[in-house]
């Protein structure tokens, strides 16, 4: 199978789940509606000078009060399943005790609306948006917030059970740790290596007490969590550039993957670390690494490394977001971790590009979007027939959305987003991706 050829469902087992995915943060505006309360996202994004165009989540898509007619789009896509996440300052406006069910019965709808419209609800427990108030007790940095976490997990899943086909702890603890509080692009926004690492072992831990605490609910869900990774590369065979590849490989990958899956953090990096590396208490690796159901996986690019930095690859194509399109780091990182760990069955949570979009009468196109998502389908494909368990695959992201730091100025959707009038129009990419889904599948 060549890279050129466009993927074919019948590639794919019947049951596999075909999805997109999204975020609560990013999608649902109505803020201040039904008791919801504030997020550290509200906070950062309402400061001035980190959203790089000046922008907020106040409304984004408006899918707070558009979900039904979403889901209907959804439907009308062909997909059977759909990843988007809860947010905790909905169900809990103030991070602990208090109960909002004004929050848990939107979910509720939402999740009985995919499941009357054949789409498997995948639900994520936290995609970035921590009550405040937690923040203000030190956020992740205190170890108490995995406490907190555990309570909130079990408020969710005691209202939504076993309807929700997986529950997923959190999305990218690499991005809620380093990118957060060390590199400070994302809400708190500070640059603390020492407390990055604090937030990074305690977000595990609040993994850990959270797949304890659902596993204790004795639901049909599958119990997982989410990693993003980078495929890594030295830029020569120097050993200077090698051991710059490892070093990040080891940061941005092995930190999160390892603890998860062996028990252990990766002692090269632990030694790098230094005196930055978190306080681990007797049983907390224990609980970090219980069995999952599942490990999503989340990949978007690789990075090509020097010992004085990275370094653009000649020839490649890039996206709006300056991230190398590199399909194959996506089977490469697959096929090692079923080499080097004991490895779950795999969904690939989010996979997806950012490019400019061309607007044409009612047209949308994005042939980019659709060879990105084309050559990325058939890595997946390349690394089940290697033997690796992928059961899934969601797509980044189904409509445009608040793409963070960075705002309304990258656009990952099959569906462009309208901001002024909220219309949605399906991209060419969208199109191609349901003609996709629509082939038939073998029995
Ligand atoms: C992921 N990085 O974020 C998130 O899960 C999504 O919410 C987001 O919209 C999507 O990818 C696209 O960015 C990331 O700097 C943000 O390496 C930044 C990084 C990785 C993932």
């Amino acid at each position: 199978l060549t890279a050129r050829q466009p993927p074919r469902r019948a590639d794919f087992p019947a049951d596999f789940a075909f999805g997109t995915a999204t975020a609560a943060f990013q999608v649902e505006g109505a803020v201040t509606e039904d008791g919801r309360g504030v997020s550290i996202w509200d906070t950062f994004s309402h400061t001035p000078g980190r959203i790089a165009d000046a922008s907020n989540a106040d409304v984004t898509c408006d899918h707070y009060h558009r979900w039904e007619s979403d889901l209907d789009l959804m439907q009308g896509l062909g997909v059977n399943a759909y990843r988007f996440s809860v947010a905790w300052p909905r169900v809990q406006p103030f991070g602990s005790g208090a109960v909002n069910p004004a929050g848990l019965d939107f979910y509720e709808r939402l999740v009985d609306g995919m499941l009357a419209r054949g789409i498997r609800p995948y639900l994520t427990l936290y995609h970035w948006d921590l009550p405040q108030p937690l923040q203000d007790a030190g956020g992740w940095a205190n170890r108490d917030t995995a406490d907190r976490f555990a309570e909130y997990a079990s408020v969710v899943a005691g209202r939504l059970g076993s309807r929700v086909a997986s529950y997923a702890t959190l999305n990218e603890p690499w991005c809620s740790s380093i990118l957060s509080y060390q590199i400070g692009e994302h809400a708190p926004g500070l640059q603390d290596r020492r407390a990055a690492l604090s937030a990074a072992h305690h977000l595990l831990l609040g993994h850990g007490q959270a797949m304890s605490a659902l596993r204790g609910l004795n639901l049909t869900s599958q119990l997982g969590t989410v990693l993003n990774f980078t495929a890594v590369s030295p830029a020569t065979q120097a050993p200077e550039d090698v051991a710059a590849a490892r070093i990040l490989d080891g940061t941005f990958n092995r930190w999160f993957i390892e603890p998860l899956l062996t028990g252990a953090y990766p002692r090269d990096v632990w030694g790098h670390y230094g005196p930055d590396v978190p306080e681990v208490h007797p049983g907390d690796l224990e609980l970090i690494s219980q069995p999952l159901d599942y490990l999503g996986v989340n990949y978007y690019t690789r990075n090509v490394v020097t010992a004085a930095g990275e370094q653009p690859t000649p020839g490649a194509e890039y996206t709006e977001m300056g991230w190398e399109v590199y399909p194959q780091g996506l089977t490469n990182l697959l096929t090692r971790f079923k080499r080097d760990y004991p490895l779950p069955p795999v969904y690939v949570t989010e996979n997806g590009s950012a490019f400019v979009d061309i607007v044409e009468g009612g047209q949308i196109h994005d042939p980019r979007r659709t060879a990105y998502l084309q050559s990325h389908l058939n890595a997946v494909h390349a690394a089940m027939q290697a033997g690796v368990d992928v059961r899934g695959y969601f797509l980044w992201s189904f409509m445009d959305n608040f793409e963070w730091a960075h705002g309304y100025t990258k656009r990952f959707g099959l569906l462009y987003t309208d901001y002024k009038t909220q219309a949605r129009t399906w991209k060419d990419s969208g199109l191609w991706f349901q003609s996709f889904l629509n082939q038939p599948v073998l029995p």
